[in-house]
Formats: structure tokens, sequence, C-alpha cells
């Protein structure tokens, strides 16, 4: 039954189903189905094959305009699940996102700041086709602990390193870890820019979320005892 479940979803999305993609998404959790298990085991591998299918060139920028729509439709339902879950943590720390200049790839940066919300981050998120100096500019207000990066273009991950550097000019770096992640992005790309880590999926940002906020917590103690 839940494989039948997630194999509609993961059509509902190929097939750029708002409505459709709704109603599953509904169903889902009125079968006590986990909205995460509905998020990655139905809707996100439909998003996958959509991706290979354009590559293939056997579907065109209009239906993945409608597969992203049928994506939203379903996360806007999926999400209110999960940000109740979060409002119940104790806060984890601030976390600013957003999606670098030139690109407009929203859903998986969404995805993350839904998880990361869903466990106790304060999460801003900045949309997407944002300059690295306004990712700059929010930190500094928020006295935000992290920048979450994401590119999904082999020409607009470069962009994740202006995010650096605008940190590094606004006197931020210091204090602010940067997690970079997109479809094109590696634990190398993110070594070379000099990021703090790399994510390769929302559940593992949320750990990577987690682990650099230890990471801080130690460093301000360590500067307490010198
Ligand atoms: Co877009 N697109 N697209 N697209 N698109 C990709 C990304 C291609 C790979 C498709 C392909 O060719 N196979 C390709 C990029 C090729 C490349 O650069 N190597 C591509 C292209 C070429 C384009 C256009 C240039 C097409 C055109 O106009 N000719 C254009 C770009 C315009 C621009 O940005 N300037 C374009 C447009 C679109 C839309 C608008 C139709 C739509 C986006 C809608 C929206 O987001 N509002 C779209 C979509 C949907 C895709 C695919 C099919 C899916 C992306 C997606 O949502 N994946 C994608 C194919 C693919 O990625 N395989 C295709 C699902 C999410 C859940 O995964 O990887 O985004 P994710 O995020 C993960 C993960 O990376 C990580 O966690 C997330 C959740 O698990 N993560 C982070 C992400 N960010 C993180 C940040 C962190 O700090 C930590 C972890």
């Amino acid at each position: 039954m839940q494989q039948q479940m997630f194999s509609a979803m993961r059509q509902s999305i190929i097939d750029g189903l708002p409505a459709t993609a709704t109603s599953l998404a509904q169903q889902a959790l009125s079968l006590g189905i986990a909205p995460l298990d509905a998020i990655n085991h139905g809707f996100v591998p439909g998003m996958e094959a959509v991706g290979e299918q354009f590559a293939k060139a056997q579907m065109f920028l209009p239906d993945m305009m409608a597969s992203a729509e049928a994506m939203r439709a379903a996360m806007v339902v999926l999400e209110v699940e999960l940000q109740n879950q979060g409002a119940e943590r104790p806060m984890a720390g601030v976390v600013v996102l957003g999606t670098t200049k030139g690109d407009i790839h929203e859903i998986g940066k969404q995805l993350v700041g839904t998880l990361l919300s869903a466990n106790g981050f304060r999460v801003y998120d900045l949309g997407a086709d944002v300059p690295g100096e306004k990712f700059a500019a929010k930190a500094f207000e928020l006295s935000a602990d992290i920048v979450g990066v994401s590119a999904l273009l082999t020409t607009t991950m470069r962009n994740q390193k202006t995010v650096i550097e605008a940190l590094e000019k606004a006197s931020l770096r210091s204090q602010v870890k940067v997690m970079v992640g997109g479809a094109p992005v590696t634990r190398r790309w993110a070594e070379e820019i000099g990021a703090d880590g790399y994510a390769k999926d929302a559940m593992r940002a949320v750990v990577l979320a987690r682990r650099l906020m230890e990471g801080k917590a130690q460093s301000a103690s360590a500067a307490v005892l010198l």
C-alpha cells in the first residue's frame, strides 16, 4: 500500500499534476505515513526522474516547470506537519538560507529549510537569485550562526564562493559557519572554496548544521578558557 502511494507520488511529479500531488500528500498524512518518507521515497524520486528525462531531451522546460509546481504543492501540505514538530523543540541555532545569484532553483533549498525548522533551527529563507552581500547583510542583522548556500547549476555554483567572500568582507566569517549544497556541489568543491561543510541532502544538512553548532560552542568555550 505504502509502495503504491510512493509510486503514485513519483508519477504525480513526473506528470506535473499539482492537484494530484496535494491530494496524495494529504492522503499520506491521514494514513500515518511520515511526511519525510513521503518526501524522500515519493516526491523527490519524481523530481530526480524529471531531471534525467530533461537531460535526455525526453522532457522540456514547460514540463519541468509543471513538475516543479507539483512538487511545491505537495511540500505546502507536508511542510506544515514538519514545522509543527520543530515548534516543540529548543532553539538549535539561526540559519540564513538562499540560492546563489543567477540561480532560480528553490525546491531543494526549501526542503533544507523545512527540515532545519523541523529540528529546532530558526531559519530565514532569502529565496533564490541572491547576491553574496545580501547573505552577509541578513547574517549580520540576525546574528546568524550558519549561512546555507544552494546552487543547482554548474555556472552558478562558483557564486557560493562569492557568499564566503562577502562574509569575509563584512568581517563576519569567524562567527558564521557556511554550508553548501545543490546537485552539482561536492565535498571537494566545498573544501576548495573554504566552506565549513557540504551536505548531499536535507537530512544530512540537519546533521551537518548540528555539528557546526557543536564546533561553534567548542570554539566559544575554548576562547573563554584562554
Ligand atoms: Co533546472 N536544471 N533549469 N529547473 N532543474 C536542473 C538543475 C538540471 C540538472 C537538469 C538537467 O539538465 N539534467 C540542469 C542543470 C545543468 C547544469 O548546470 N549542470 C537544469 C537547467 C539547465 C535549467 C535551466 C538553465 C533550463 C533552461 O532555462 N534552459 C533553468 C535555469 C534557470 C536559472 O536558474 N537561471 C532551469 C529551470 C528550472 C525550473 C524553473 C523549471 C525548475 C526549478 C523550479 C524551482 O525550484 N522553483 C527546475 C528544476 C525543478 C530542475 C530539476 C529537474 C530538479 C531540481 C530539484 O528541485 N531537485 C533539476 C534536475 C536535478 O537536479 N537532477 C534540473 C529536487 C531537490 C530536492 O534536490 O538537489 O535541489 P536538490 O536539493 C537537495 C540537495 O542538493 C541538498 O538538499 C536538498 C534536499 O535534499 N541541498 C543543500 C540543496 N541546497 C543545499 C544547501 C545546503 O546548504 C545544504 C544542502
